[in-house]
């Protein structure tokens, strides 16, 4: 199976970028967790980007907060699915990162998340990966059909309870 390049402007997004982590676990879905910045560490940035492909790597996600231009930096230097998650903090809390993250030019595309949307980042990965994988988009399958049970599990004790 493809890996999932896990990539992380700083440690200090270590709280937010461990949601991804713990669902790719989940999922059994082989990984790699990296600390590189896009003002930082360029040059080991964008190699990264440029030999993920060859490494075995099936998609990417970016972690970045405030003036982040990690997503968009790896994304320059690979056509692997980049998905960008903006990270809440700094001054405008998130909505820095959000603008910089999502609004890429025309050819070089980010799927960007939700602020802090580590899950979603994770479980995108995963369905891009699937697509290639039967096993896993029957796990993914199966995880829709429990999450809905325990939406009305609780609809279910809400409706006895009160
Ligand atoms: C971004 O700046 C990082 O991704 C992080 O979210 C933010 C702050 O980084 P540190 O100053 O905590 O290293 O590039």
């Amino acid at each position: 199976m493809k890996k999932v390049g896990i990539i992380m402007g700083s440690d200090s997004d270590l709280p937010i970028v461990q949601k991804a982590v713990d669902m790719l676990k989940s999922l059994e879905i082989p990984y790699e967790v990296h600390i590189y910045s896009a003002h930082r560490t360029p040059i080991e940035a964008r190699d990264f980007a440029v030999n993920a492909r060859a490494n075995g790597f099936g998609a990417l996600i970016c972690a970045a907060g405030m003036a982040a231009h990690l997503a968009g930096a790896i994304a320059a230097n690979t056509t692997l699915p980049v998905v960008g998650i903006p990270c809440k903090g700094g001054m405008m809390d998130g909505l820095d990162a959000l603008l910089s993250t999502v609004q890429m030019p025309t050819g070089i595309p980010v799927a960007t998340v939700a602020i802090n949307g580590a899950a979603n980042a994770a479980l995108l990965c995963a369905q891009i990966i699937a697509v290639e994988d039967q096993e896993l988009a029957k796990k993914l399958d199966a995880k829709r059909v429990s999450d809905a049970a325990k939406v009305l599990q609780k609809d279910a004790d809400i409706a006895a309870n009160l």
